[in-house]
């Protein structure tokens, strides 16, 4: 297993893979070699162990997920204000009670903390979290690591790096253990959606930058880049925009991009990854929970493949309205490269819509879906519901290639579900970047 997950992605066919396959063959075909396979998560919020307290894992956390509170809210007489004075296993408790005791778990968030609790074999009734804390109470975290991603099929983690967080910038500073399977992301949301109030933080690291983010500062700007890339060694560069994104434009932010990060981009040949279509904090009572999705202008990406053809994007949209218009940019620019479907469309009935559409449009040149886990144990569900979801979708474009005169054998599907998940990512980032 670890050589497969290490190699070169390529796998060795067995010895009836060549054999086309009939039309009954196929879903079980897809199914097992995408059981088989292992991911590459390129966007998570997980920490490798020596991030310390910044790794959430457990029953608690999975329970205090900000889905799960965006769901508790909708059926709990608890104000907010009232819920953030509660201890976190005091909110737990409250969650597990309104969402799974009062009411049936089967939202997809809820659903994925009882698959969490059925893959460790534990009970999911209305007694289950005292028995899950003790069960994750008795697990030592870097253990812990290796059985969830086994759980989960999945190979490596790539985390979200933020180089002015209070709590993690510290730890990069002071020098941070490399971990073969968790690989770092400079994360620039910061820097380029809220300069003014957090240029000092740049300026308090010891660079000369000011306030309107001038010509002096740019050059500061890709000093601090370079100095962070060489501390996190990121595979990407990346920052989430709002639906308002628009580019080019004369904000701070378009010109952050276009003058310091775009070119310390193509200096440490680092892809930029684009979140396009959130709204931060429409309702701040409910803090990460409060984020909402608005429709974008895609004409600012458009304007970015063209005029930036040595750059790399790796883009995902929020809105489900913006779906369509990527898949057709990526026809368009192939220095563009659509991954995951993000968030509020990391649902299995709109997953179904946009890998079918990708499918159609794209071949296997796309990254289908990330996890964007916080908790641990999230990626179990978060995979299987992935597997679940795409496996039969997969089989369907194999279904339709059969039918319509090509035969498809077990070495076709392999070489596809390694591309989709696997080599397109090695590709477009140097995962072992560790000189
Ligand atoms: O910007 C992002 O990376 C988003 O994924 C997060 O901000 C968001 O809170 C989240 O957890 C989505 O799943
Ligand atoms: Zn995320």
């Amino acid at each position: 297993m670890a050589t497969d997950l290490l190699g070169p992605s390529a796998q060795i066919p067995s010895a009836n893979s060549g054999t086309p396959l009939s039309r009954l063959e196929i879903p079980g075909a897809v199914a097992e070699i995408f059981a088989s396979t292992p991911i590459i998560d390129i966007h998570t919020h997980l920490f490798a162990p020596a991030f310390g307290k910044l790794s959430l894992w457990g029953i608690d956390e999975l329970l205090t997920y900000h889905y799960l509170e965006a769901e508790l809210f909708r059926s709990t007489s608890m104000t907010p204000e009232h819920y953030w004075t509660l201890s976190k296993s005091a909110q737990a408790e409250l969650i597990w009670r309104t969402l799974f005791v009062e009411n049936t778990p089967i939202s997809e968030a809820t659903r994925g903390v009882i698959a969490v609790l059925k893959a460790f074999g534990l009970p999911a009734d209305g007694n289950a979290l005292l028995e899950a804390r003790a069960f994750f109470g008795n697990q030592s975290f870097e253990s812990h690591i290796g059985r969830v991603m086994q759980l989960a099929g999945i190979s490596d983690i790539i985390m979200t790096n933020d180089p002015l967080d209070p709590d993690e910038a510290p730890l990069w500073l002071q020098g941070v253990a490399p971990h073969s399977q968790f690989h770092a992301v400079l994360r620039l949301d910061r820097i380029l959606n809220l300069w003014s109030a957090h240029w000092q933080a740049v300026a308090a690291q010891g660079y000369s930058v000011d306030a309107n983010a001038s010509a002096k500062s740019i050059s500061e700007i890709r000093r601090f880049l370079a100095d962070w890339a060489k501390r996190m060694k990121p595979v990407y560069m990346a920052c989430s925009l709002p639906d308002s994104f628009a580019f080019p434009s004369d904000s701070i932010n378009a010109r952050l991009i276009a003058d310091a990060v775009l070119p310390s981009c193509r200096e440490l040949d680092l892809p930029l990854s684009l979140m396009i279509g959130v709204r931060k904090q429409v309702n701040p009572r409910i803090r990460l929970a409060g984020d909402a999705v608005g429709r974008a202008n895609l004409e600012a990406l458009e304007n970015l493949c063209r005029d930036f053809p040595e750059n790399r994007f790796l883009v995902s949209v929020l809105s489900r309205e913006n779906q369509h218009e990527l898949c057709v940019y990526a026809r368009k620019f192939n220095n563009l490269m659509p991954f995951g479907c993000w968030w509020f469309v990391n649902n299995a009935s709109i997953v179904e819509e946009i890998t079918r559409e990708r499918l159609e449009m794209l071949g296997s040149s796309f990254i289908p879906q990330h996890s964007d886990a916080r908790v641990l144990e999230q990626v179990i569900y978060k995979w299987a519901n992935t597997r679940r979801t795409i496996a039969p979708i997969l089989a369907e474009s194999y279904r339709l290639l059969s039918a319509d005169g090509r035969p498809v054998t077990r070495i076709d599907i392999q070489r596809d579900v390694t591309r989709l998940f696997r080599s397109n990512a090695e590709t477009w980032m140097d995962l072992r970047r560790r000189a």
